[in-house]
């Protein structure tokens, strides 16, 4: 031996962890518990780079509580419903559970060679029949309390997956998985009441602070969108016809604005606008309809377009002067925000100046903010100022204004006060075949009836391959006669199952749960054990589910907190978003050609050297680009630590005593200052730290007492624990080198003897006029006079000073003096 080899180490050491067990909790109530889980991933071929950066992160954080003397659940598993499984089962015409299995095979043999430290026994799959049967019984509670509801509505509809997508699946107005321009499809589809929980997602954030990134709760935030204003309802004047629709509410962030509304606008694509308008404008907003269907909610709100819109030939009372306004249908007003409907003040709102100005309407300013008439400059104002042309209004300021105006709205009892959220409910639903059934049976003369318990899982047919199973706009599950058609557990009559499966959302919406008791058949997870685990301690995942996956999972938490399920309300008490690889400074991707092959670099510099490079790439936070750092570097280093022990190893004993003094105390600092950055996620410092320690341990093996000295093995035992949470091969065999049986994982984190920790000397800067004359080493706790003493004592002073007069002499002891001469 002797030489360090990386594929031996990886030849070895699995098997050994897998025999002892190492990375099982003990789940016994022995020691206090924590859990650390990276997002699981999605089996869509072999482990890429940004996985092995991704796990080399929480695979830190797992190894380091577990040194500290946490019990540690770090379990992993597969999200391995969804599109990509089923479109490659058309083209091979196989079943997606071929493809999703193999890949699962394939990863976990990869991830198990990359050595991250789970517990593979908690392994699951949520295509596995034993996680969506509990996914379904999930669903079913929902549904109980009415929170997983049925409608009719329009619905965001990707034409190229020929299925429906939630809102927070569009991005941009595209489908966020294959980039195709959403259009608009009127469906009856499923729904989660997650709007039921818009305030506890927001206020349940505070908690949060400080140990989510900013960033994220931001998104959620600005998602969720909380807005304070009223509700103001408007009578609709009856211009002699017959009165279709009586009243018109908008919402409005502005009441006080009121007095400046000139006019109404009702999103053009909302059925109000169908019941609003009259004969003669029918077919004028027929065709306005025609042209809005084609584009998207981005384009619709941007101020860049010239504004369109028809008049509905309505007009509407102002409930405060009586005025007649007109009321339009237009496109930049949204139909599922608010109302579908607002009152437009041009003065104060720039959309709608921008159409009073398209349309010729009138254009009154009620508030004084000092600027210039909007009505002249094309500009509405926006500002604090004071109410004017605003009857009992006048003189009041703008946040006066606000709660005097729903005061007097709500005397007439035309409005009120109101809160309004941007989130809409979470569509469910899709018309796709690899996901989870969902557990409803429509019956003619029973309607909805869900699949009792006792018969979950619905399973999914394995009959359909290939063909069968490619998008027709409907579920290719309705195919299925067999499937299909069943007696309803209600009346016993032909009924049919409903053949929509779920969001694959909704499977990773709750998969943290099933994790604290993977095997268990009474429920989705072990009431006694589920809250021994939850929540989970620290998350680690990208930024990209900021709002999806984030805000879909703690809606699940809270619900089923409220079953009575669970005492957590919040499933990830800290998050970390580790940054992306990239190569050249751009992503990876197939039309750059800039791809790096994981297994290559594996087989290149060995596992610990890949992790290691992700980790000392720098905060785990940042980007990482491959072209700019050095897995050899690495490498180089691991083989340096590593003999460390190898050395010491060989050298003859010597008594415990002593040993060089200046390499314990580096030691000591380099494990105590290892802690804080470990726990601020400083990984990369650490990493240079354990660097510096192994170059100073090397220094004193090759002068004094060499390998025996104590203190040299020491820093090498420190070395070993420290770069297991990085490098968990090299570090296991330095420590079987140095003695002590597997597994370095339970060598716990070294202890730090603080007297070891206080400096000897540090060093006294010495400045003349501003310029460093001379470098002191002086103890520690000097005093200010003895520091100053000293420094006017020192020679390299006195010949800087060369008898010059003294003014002033200011000391900051221990670090520094600064001398001022006349
Ligand atoms: C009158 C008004 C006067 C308004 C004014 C603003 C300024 P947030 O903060 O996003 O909630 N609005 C309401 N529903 C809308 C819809 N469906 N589509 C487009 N715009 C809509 O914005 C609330 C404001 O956005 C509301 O207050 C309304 O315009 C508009 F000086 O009412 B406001
Ligand atoms: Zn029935």
């Amino acid at each position: 031996e002797g030489v360090y080899s990386f594929a031996s180490m990886e030849a070895k050491w699995p098997a050994v962890w897998d025999e002892l067990n190492v990375f099982a909790p003990l789940d016994d109530g022995s020691k206090e518990r924590r859990y650390v889980l990276d997002m699981f991933p999605y089996p869509s071929g072999d482990l890429h780079m940004g996985h092995a950066e991704a796990f080399a992160m929480g695979d830190v954080v797992s190894r380091y509580w577990r040194q500290l003397g946490f019990d540690v659940l770090h379990p992993i598993g597969w999200d391995s419903f969804g599109l990509p499984a089923e479109n490659a089962a058309i083209k091979r015409n196989a079943h997606p559970s071929e493809w999703t299995y193999a890949n699962i095979d394939t990863q976990a043999e990869s991830f198990k060679r990359y050595a991250i430290s789970v517990d593979w026994s908690r392994r699951l799959q949520t295509s596995d029949p034993e996680y969506y049967r509990w996914t379904q019984w999930l669903f079913k509670r929902f549904h109980e309390r009415g929170l997983a509801y049925r409608k009719n509505s329009p619905v965001n509809w990707c034409p190229k997956d020929q299925t429906v997508l939630a809102n927070e699946q569009v991005v941009n107005g595209a489908c966020e998985r294959c980039g195709t321009i959403v259009t608009k499809k009127s469906l009856n589809q499923w729904y989660f009441k997650i709007t039921d929980y818009a305030d506890r997602l927001l206020d349940d954030m505070d908690a949060l602070k400080g140990h989510w990134p900013d960033r994220v709760l931001a998104m959620q935030k600005n998602w969720i969108g909380r807005s304070e204003g009223a509700h103001v309802t408007f009578v609709i004047e009856a211009a002699g016809e017959e009165k279709v629709q009586q009243e018109l509410t908008v919402f409005t962030t502005r009441p006080d604005t009121l007095y400046g509304a000139t006019f109404f606008v009702v999103a053009a694509d909302a059925p109000l606008a169908l019941d609003l308008v009259t004969a003669e404008h029918a077919e004028a907003l027929s065709d306005y309809r025609e042209q809005v269907k084609a584009l998207s909610d981005i384009e619709r709100q941007s101020t860049e377009r010239p504004k369109t819109g028809v008049f509905t030939g309505r007009y509407a009372v102002n409930p405060l002067t009586g005025e007649k306004l007109p009321v339009w249908a237009a496109d930049y007003v949204l139909a599922d925000y608010g109302t579908g409907a607002i009152m437009a003040v041009p003065a104060h709102d720039q959309r709608d100046l921008d159409f009073a100005k398209a349309f010729g309407l009138p254009v009154r300013a009620v508030l004084d903010t000092g600027a210039e008439d909007p009505a002249v400059t094309g500009t509405a104002t926006t500002g604090e100022g004071t109410l004017i042309n605003s009857g009992e209004l006048n003189g009041l300021s703008k946040s006066d204004a606000i709660p005097a105006a729903i005061e007097i709205l709500e005397k007439l009892g035309t409005g009120e006060k109101f809160v309004n959220f941007r989130l809409r409910d979470w569509l469910l639903s899709r018309q796709r075949f690899w996901g989870t059934p969902i557990p409803i049976i429509h019956c003619p003369d029973c309607g909805e009836v869900p699949v009792p318990d006792d018969q979950l899982p619905v399973r999914l047919p394995d009959n359909l391959r290939g063909e069968a199973l490619s998008p027709k706009g409907t579920s290719p599950l309705a195919a299925a006669e067999d499937w299909v058609n069943v007696a309803c557990p209600k009346c016993g009559g032909a009924a049919k199952r409903d053949t929509d499966t779920m969001d694959t959302f909704v499977d990773s919406s709750w998969y943290f749960l099933r994790f604290v008791s993977p095997q268990f058949t009474e429920g989705p997870f072990d009431p006694a054990k589920v809250n021994d685990w939850m929540p989970v301690g620290q998350y680690v995942g990208g930024v990209e589910h900021a709002i999806l996956h984030l805000l879909y999972a703690r809606f699940f938490t809270k619900v089923i907190h409220d079953l009575g399920l669970l005492d957590a309300t919040e499933p990830f008490s800290a998050l970390l978003n580790q940054g992306q690889v990239l190569n050249g400074g751009k992503a990876m991707s197939k039309s750059l050609g800039n791809g790096v092959d994981l297994g290559e670099q594996l087989d290149r510099y060995g596992v610990d050297a890949v992790r290691l490079t992700m980790v000392f790439a720098g905060p785990p936070e940042d980007d990482v680009d491959w072209a700019d750092v050095s897995p050899s570097g690495s490498a180089k280093f691991l083989a340096r630590a590593w003999r460390l022990a190898r050395d010491v190893a060989s050298a003859p004993g010597t008594d415990a005593a002593g040993g060089d003094a200046a390499l314990r105390s580096l030691t000591h600092h380099t494990v105590h200052d290892a802690k804080a950055l470990l726990e601020g996620h400083k990984f990369n410092v650490v990493v240079a730290k354990l660097m510096e320690l192994v170059n100073a341990t090397r220094k004193v093996i090759d002068s004094g007492a060499g390998a025996a000295d104590p203190a040299v093995r020491e820093a090498a035992e420190a070395v070993a624990i420290v770069l297991s949470l990085f490098a968990p091969y090299t570090a296991e065999d330095m420590w079987e080198t140095l003695g002590h049986p597997a597994s370095v994982a339970n060598a716990g984190f070294p202890a730090v003897d603080p007297a070891l920790l206080v400096e000897a000397s540090i060093t006294a800067i010495v400045q003349i006029k501003g310029k460093v004359r001379a470098r002191l080493e002086v103890a520690p706790d000097i005093s200010e006079d003895d520091l100053r003493e000293l420094a006017l004592a020192s020679e390299a002073v006195q010949k800087a000073l060369d008898g010059a007069a003294i003014r002033t002499v200011i000391v900051r002891a221990p670090k520094l003096v600064n001398i001022v001469p006349a």
